[in-house]
């Protein structure tokens, strides 16, 4: 039987699960892993720092498409493609690059993970950038007077700049959060030759419009983006906070900031809908992937998402988070099959 067309998302305790299979993977995302797992068969694998909670066996994130894919490298970047998407990841270590005078190892490792993550989208031509995850070593840690965090929005400004892409409006659904110290900045992304609808949530401001206050360059994301493939309609929401217009709310309360972040992806979903059509995605339907700052509040964070989001799909990641103030973030997939549904 095959598969129906568009692409399809696996959360899955081993790598070689039955359900994956191998020639329509597309790229793989490991959470927390034993040991080195590197890249097999030519499948990209991206290697992510964040303990698995609870502690527990590690976590694949599987990616794949209805139809055979091929892969390749370029540069850093390792890929896997079919005619209309693309996965790639590329990890650099802070201790590998050469910092330009005034600039951070961090800053430094992003700026080249985004020029050779823009250069294959030009090379292998997928100009559209879909979604985007981010992984970097203490997020929260401040270093030459500024956030690490906010190095990293002004390398990754800069770089998409320099290569002539959106800075707001067409641009990707993203995440971008902490990983255990130590651990290489690691990126890895969904690219297509179709430009997807991106979204935005009316009870917040734009990220790529957050005022100074939150960093001298705003993050580079859309809250969403919905791709339309024949067969199939994905939606990928990035990852969504209790913020409200461009503040922090419920700051010290985790159950009040989970129901505040549970109301952004409603919001979000009445969006999707309206663009894909009546009721295209619900709540319930969604993978999601929970960071949790503090293991402690998995508990109350499990329970609180049991009640709003009924029988979901979840997986829990310990992380920091890109604002200091927040506790929990979540992201979150959708996928429509035309096949399914019929
Ligand atoms: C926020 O809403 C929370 O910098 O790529 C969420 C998703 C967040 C993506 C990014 C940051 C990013 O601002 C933080």
């Amino acid at each position: 039987m095959r598969a129906p067309m568009g692409l399809h998302l696996a959360y899955v305790s081993r790598a070689d699960d039955p359900a994956v299979r191998a020639a329509e993977v597309l790229g793989i995302a490991s959470f927390d892993p034993p040991a080195a797992v590197g890249a097999s068969n030519g499948i990209p694998m991206a290697q992510i720092h964040t303990p698995v909670l609870p502690r527990a066996a590690p976590v694949y994130e599987v990616w794949s498409a209805g139809s055979p894919a091929a892969s390749g490298q370029r540069g850093r970047v390792h890929f896997r493609r079919t005619d209309e998407v693309l996965f790639g990841c590329i990890a650099i270590a802070e201790a590998e690059v050469d910092p330009a005078p005034g600039a951070t190892a961090l800053q430094a490792a992003t700026a080249a993970a985004y020029a050779e993550l823009c250069a294959t989208l030009e090379t292998e031509d997928y100009p559209h950038l879909l979604r985007v995850w981010n992984y970097l070593p203490d997020i929260n840690r401040d270093s030459n007077g500024t956030e690490r965090y906010r190095q990293f929005n002004a390398a990754r400004q800069h770089a998409l700049q320099a290569h002539g892409r959106a800075l707001t409006g067409s641009v990707p659904a993203a995440s971008a959060l902490g990983a255990e110290s130590a651990s290489p900045l690691v990126v890895y992304f969904l690219a297509g030759r179709t430009a997807p609808h991106f979204i935005e949530n009316p009870r917040q401001v734009s990220a790529y419009h957050y005022p100074p206050e939150y960093g001298t360059h705003s993050p580079v994301f859309s809250r969403a983006a919905l791709l339309k493939q024949p067969g199939s309609t994905t939606l990928f929401i990035s990852g969504t906070a209790s913020i409200v217009g461009h503040r922090s709310l419920h700051v010290g309360d985790t159950v009040a900031q989970t129901r505040e972040t549970v109301s952004n992806i409603k919001a979000l979903l009445a969006e999707a809908n309206r663009r894909a059509g009546q009721r295209a995605f619900e709540l319930s339907s969604l993978a999601y992937k929970v960071y949790v700052r503090r293991p402690a509040d998995l508990p109350v964070i499990e329970r609180t998402l049991a009640q709003e989001l009924g029988p979901a799909q979840l997986l829990y990641l310990q992380a920091d988070i890109c604002r200091q103030d927040l506790l929990v973030e979540i992201e979150a997939t959708g996928i429509q099959s035309l096949a399914k549904a019929a």
